[in-house]
């Protein structure tokens, strides 16, 4: 049994099928580990959904910022984007049971010393806080109160602070596990910047290089940043290789650190 860590798909289903076979994925043995985005802005969200569903207990996706607008989108709290491609999933007949089934998905996944997030780790969390911001995030996912915490706010920065009152303090958790990139302290994300890591605001860094990580007994497995692309580092590797723009989709064999990658074959969105 071989498990594939996978970068973010965003709708790129042939490009996935294509991937899968390259790597000789076996549906009845092996496992995917999809940091999430599976769906916007490419081609065939709707496919992606149901594969990965369909995978069961062979696939654990966790969130990402684009599969948390779809949900927003079905819960009528979401504006939609001019590059929004998730209409076909809202019309689908079965949309009901994969958005019951998309807000059942964990935000922060761990096994065998790795954890597997969308966006990344906040520096200033150890593993117990990280796990239970996560656990508290996806009851209220699966909560009548889905569509409050998912309202998005436009703000440049968030910080975290453990004693801020639960909704707050959720509502930045939630930025971090799903949308952060560079932090300018061990609590503070911004979320005003997604360009390459060398041109990150002043007085902020990628957040996994920030010396003061404390979750730093794990490898976190990540997607979420394009224009940081595949990279590999101490207690992390990134894997969203820029799929959905015409790049790459990446996989990671965890068994032995094999990477394979798929040149993209899906239609890149309208810019
Ligand atoms: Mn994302």
């Amino acid at each position: 049994m071989a498990t594939y860590a996978i970068g973010d798909i965003q709708g790129c289903f042939h490009t996935l099928l294509a991937l899968l076979q390259r790597v000789g994925f076996r549906e009845a043995h092996d496992r995917l580990w999809l940091v999430g985005d599976l769906v916007n802005r490419g081609p065939r969200s709707l496919d992606v959904l149901r594969f990965v569903r369909d995978l069961g207990d062979h696939a654990t996706s966790v969130l990402g910022n684009h599969d948390l607008h779809l949900i927003a989108s079905a819960l009528g709290v979401a504006s939609p984007k001019a590059r929004d491609t998730v209409a076909e999933v809202l019309r689908a007949p079965d949309a009901e049971h994969l958005i019951a089934w998309l807000r059942a998905r964990p935000l922060l996944f761990e096994e065998g010393g790795y954890a597997l997030v969308h966006a990344g780790w906040l520096p200033g969390w150890d593993d117990a806080t990280a796990a239970r911001e996560a656990r508290a995030i996806e009851a209220v996912l699966r909560s009548d109160g889905a569509g409050d915490l998912l309202r998005r706010e436009s703000v440049p920065a968030i910080e975290w602070d453990e004693h801020a009152p639960d909704e707050r303090r959720l509502r930045a958790s939630l930025a971090a596990f799903t949308r952060m990139r560079t932090c300018s302290s061990p609590a503070i994300l911004r979320l005003d910047f997604s360009g390459p890591p060398e041109h990150a605001p002043l007085g902020s860094r990628p957040w996994f290089e920030l010396p003061s990580r404390r979750g730093a007994g794990k490898t976190v497995l990540f997607g979420h940043w394009a224009a940081l692309g595949f990279r590999r580092g101490e207690g992390y590797v990134a894997l969203d290789s820029g799929c959905v723009w015409g790049r790459a989709l990446t996989a990671l064999r965890l068994d032995d650190g094999a990477v394979f990658q798929e040149p993209a074959i899906d239609a890149p969105p309208a810019s």
